[in-house]
């Protein structure tokens, strides 16, 4: 299996991390959907980054769907899901909100990034910071309530994707969602970050998987 995608993105980091907690070896090729897009271009002519490539050839496109298919190629009993119906609820609404605060960070950087600065939209810019904002405060309070365990057995799907975005956005979006109101989501996501070997194999960055630590 070959994952398509730089590291700076929360979603090729988060399927990279989903691989390695499931034991499902794969290669890694960082090429970036902005200066690559020939490149990406050859591989997957939507050029998505992450874009998975099957074994079979099959080419898949959105982390959801490739953790997804990862989940099913898993050996038995080994998921990142939980199987009790609430704690799975509880997950499925903790990953929501943790996709949606991605997507509006994402927004926000190309925002100011792609888009020439005389063209960047104030009013499109705070309605997406307001839904960031709302995402990681919803975020906080469910975490808040039913606290993740950050070791590589227990964190999950939830807690690796919360983890995964919340430094994302940090490190993209700074000074814009304080850690200090959501200690809960700063703690997990620092110590995932620094204590897990499956994130420090995969780090935010322009590295290739693994990196050495
Ligand atoms: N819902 C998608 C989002 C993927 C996404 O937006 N990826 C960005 C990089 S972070 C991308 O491919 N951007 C280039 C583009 O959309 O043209 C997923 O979960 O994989």
């Amino acid at each position: 299996m070959q994952l398509i995608g730089m590291l700076d993105s929360p979603y090729v980091r988060r399927v990279a991390i989903s691989l390695q907690l499931l034991g499902l070896p794969f290669e890694h090729r960082s090429v970036s959907v902005f200066r690559g897009f020939d490149q990406f271009r050859q591989i997957n002519p939507v050029v998505k980054a992450p874009t998975l490539v099957c074994d079979d050839g099959s080419v898949l496109m959105d982390s959801t769907l490739m953790i997804d298919y990862a989940e099913a190629l898993a050996a038995p009993g080994r998921s990142l899901m939980p199987s009790s119906l609430p704690e799975r609820l509880q997950a499925l609404r903790v990953i929501g909100l943790a996709l949606a605060a991605c997507e509006k960070s994402v927004q926000i950087v190309y925002e100011h990034n792609v888009r020439p600065p005389e063209k960047e939209h104030q009013p499109w810019l705070d309605r997406v910071t307001g839904q960031m904002l709302a995402a990681y405060g919803a975020l906080e309070l469910e975490l808040q309530r039913e606290p993740l365990l950050v070791t590589s057995r227990t964190i999950g799907q939830a807690g690796l994707t919360t983890a995964v975005v919340w430094h994302f956005t940090q490190q993209l979006v700074p000074g814009v969602v304080a850690g200090s109101a959501h200690p809960a989501i700063q703690s997990l996501s620092l110590k995932a970050e620094t204590m897990l070997p499956e994130f420090m194999a995969a780090p935010h960055g322009e590295g290739v998987y693994p990196v050495p630590v």
